[in-house]
C-alpha cells in the first residue's frame, strides 16, 4: 500500500519536472530516481557479457537489474522461467483440489478461493540458479492470496500427514532412470513442503500480483508462495494439492534442484546433498551510475527473512564501507531490500566493486572461494565483484 503511493509520487515529481531539484528537499530515496535520472549515465560493467539474449526463449526472461527504477518489479519485467511451458487454463473452469490425507476433499473454483480471507505479501524471489555475472533471475513483488493454512483447514488435514505436495498443472515427458532401466513417464511438476512449514501459516495462494490477476508467467491463475525460498518452491498453475505421509521424491524436489555441499563433521567431510529450499544470504550491485562528480552504487539484499544488520561496500580491495539500506524496503521481511552506496573520488579506468551483506546472527555473506565445497552451481549467494570502466 505504502508502495503505491510512493510509485505515484514519484511520478507526480517527475511530472512537475522537480525530478532532480526535489529530491534531496523531499526526501525521496536515492533508488526511487528513474534508472536514469536527467544528466546521469549508466557506468559500464566490463564483467557483463557483449549480447546477452534477455528472453532467449519463450518461456524465459531475464531482468535486467541495471533497469530498476522502482521496488517493485514491473509485471511485464518479471523474469521467469518454466520447465514445461505454460498450460492453457480457462478461469470459469480453473478448480484447485485438495486430496490424499485430509478429512474433506476439496475442489475450489477461482472465485471460493478469492472469497477467503485474502493477505497482502510483498516477496521477493531469486531462482536458485541465479548468479553472476547477470543475476536476471530474480524479481520483487506484492501478491495477494489466501494463506495456505486456511484452504488447508477447510479441509480437515488428518494427523498423519506429514508431506504436502503441490502439483501444478504443467507437465512433460521424463526419463526416469533405475539402476540401468530408463521409464518414460509423463509428469506433473511438482514440490512439496514438511507438515510444519505447510501449516505455519507463512504460505500463501496467490492469485494476484500487483493487485492485478496473475500473469501467465508468473503462474496464471494461482500459485504456490513461499516466503523467503527460492523460486522453485512457488508452484505455478497450481493445479492439486495432495497430503500424504511418504516424503515426495519427484524430479524437481529430489534431482534437479538439489545442492551438493562437502560438510566437515568431527573432522571429516561429509558430502550432504538437499532439496533447495530457503534462500541464503546474498548481496549483488545492480548499477553504478554518475551524475557530476558523484558515483552512486545501488543494489540489492535478499534472504530467507533473517533480519539484516548491514550491507558494506569494498572498492578495489580496500577497506569495507557501511551501505545505506533503505528504511521502507527494510520493513518488509521478505522483500527485497535495496541499498545504495556513494562513491566518491572514482578515478578513470576499471575498477572493482563488490557487497556483503551481514545478517543479526553475524552471518556474513560468502566470497566464492569460502563455498568452494558447493558443488553444484544452485545457492550461489557468493560476493560478486562487479567490474565498471570509468570513463
Ligand atoms: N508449475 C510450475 N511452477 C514453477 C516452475 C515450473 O516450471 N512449473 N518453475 C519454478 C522455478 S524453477 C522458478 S525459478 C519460479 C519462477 O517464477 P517466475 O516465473 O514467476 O519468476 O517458478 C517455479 N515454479
Ligand atoms: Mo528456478
Amino acid at each position: 500500500m505504502c508502495a503505491m503511493t510512493k510509485e505515484t509520487t514519484r511520478r507526480d515529481i517527475l511530472k512537475s519536472g522537480l525530478a532532480l531539484a526535489g529530491v534531496g528537499l523531499l526526501g525521496i530515496p536515492e533508488w526511487a530516481l528513474p534508472a536514469l535520472a536527467q544528466g546521469e549515465t549508466l557506468v559500464p560493467f566490463t564483467d557483463l557479457p557483449d549480447n546477452i539474449n534477455w528472453v532467449p526463449a519463450a518461456d524465459r526472461r531475464l531482468y535486467d537489474v541495471r533497469t530498476i527504477d522502482g521496488v517493485f518489479t514491473p509485471r511485464d519485467k518479471w523474469f521467469t522461467t518454466q520447465h514445461y511451458g505454460h498450460p492453457d487454463i480457462a478461469p470459469a473452469a480453473y478448480r484447485l483440489k485438495v486430496s490424499g490425507m485430509v478429512e474433506r476433499p476439496l475442489s475450489l473454483s477461482l472465485d471460493e478461493l478469492k472469497k477467503m480471507r485474502s493477505t497482502d505479501l510483498v516477496f521477493g524471489f531469486e531462482c536458485s540458479g541465479n548468479r553472476r555475472p547477470i543475476q536476471g533471475l530474480s524479481s520483487n513483488g506484492r501478491w495477494t492470496g489466501v494463506p495456505l493454512r486456511e484452504v488447508l483447514n477447510r479441509a480437515g488435514v488428518k494427523d498423519d500427514a506429514r508431506e504436502f505436495v503441490f502439483f501444478g498443472a504443467d507437465h512433460g515427458d521424463e526419463d526416469v532412470e533405475f539402476r540401468g532401466n530408463t521409464f518414460k513417464v509423463d509428469q506433473q511438476f511438482g514440490r512439496s513442503l514438511p507438515r510444519e512449514k505447510a501449516l505455519s501459516g507463512e504460505p500463501i495462494l496467490a492469485y494476484a500480483l500487483g493487485g492485478e490477476p496473475l500473469t501467465r508467467h508468473q503462474g496464471f491463475p494461482v500459485r504456490l508462495l513461499v516466503p523467503g525460498y527460492y523460486g522453485v518452491c512457488n508452484v505455478k498453475f497450481l493445479a492439486e494439492i495432495h497430503a500424504q505421509h511418504d516424503p515426495y521424491l519427484g524430479k524437481y524436489q529430489a534431482r534437479w534442484y538439489r545442492t551438493l555441499r562437502g560438510e566437515t563433521i568431527n573432522g571429516q567431510v561429509h558430502w550432504k546433498e538437499d532439496a533447495v529450499t530457503h534462500m541464503q544470504l546474498k548481496s549483488w550491485i545492480a548499477r553504478v551510475t554518475n551524475a557530476g562528480n558523484r558515483h552512486h552504487v545501488f543494489g540489492i539484499v535478499l534472504n530467507d527473512g533473517t533480519p539484516i544488520r548491514t550491507v558494506e561496500v569494498s572498492i578495489d580491495g580496500g577497506p569495507w564501507q557501511a551501505a545505506k539500506l533503505d528504511p521502507e524496503t527494510m520493513k518488509e521481511k521478505c522483500g527485497w531490500k535495496l541499498f545504495t552506496y556513494a562513491w566518491m573520488g572514482a578515478t578513470p579506468g576499471e575498477h572493482t566493486l563488490v557487497s556483503r551483506v551481514i545478517d543479526v546472527n553475524g552471518q556474513v555473506q560468502p566470497t566464492s572461494e569460502e563455498i568452494a565445497n558447493k558443488k553444484t552451481f544452485l545457492e550461489d549467494n557468493s560476493q560478486h565483484p562487479r567490474k565498471v570502466m570509468i570513463a
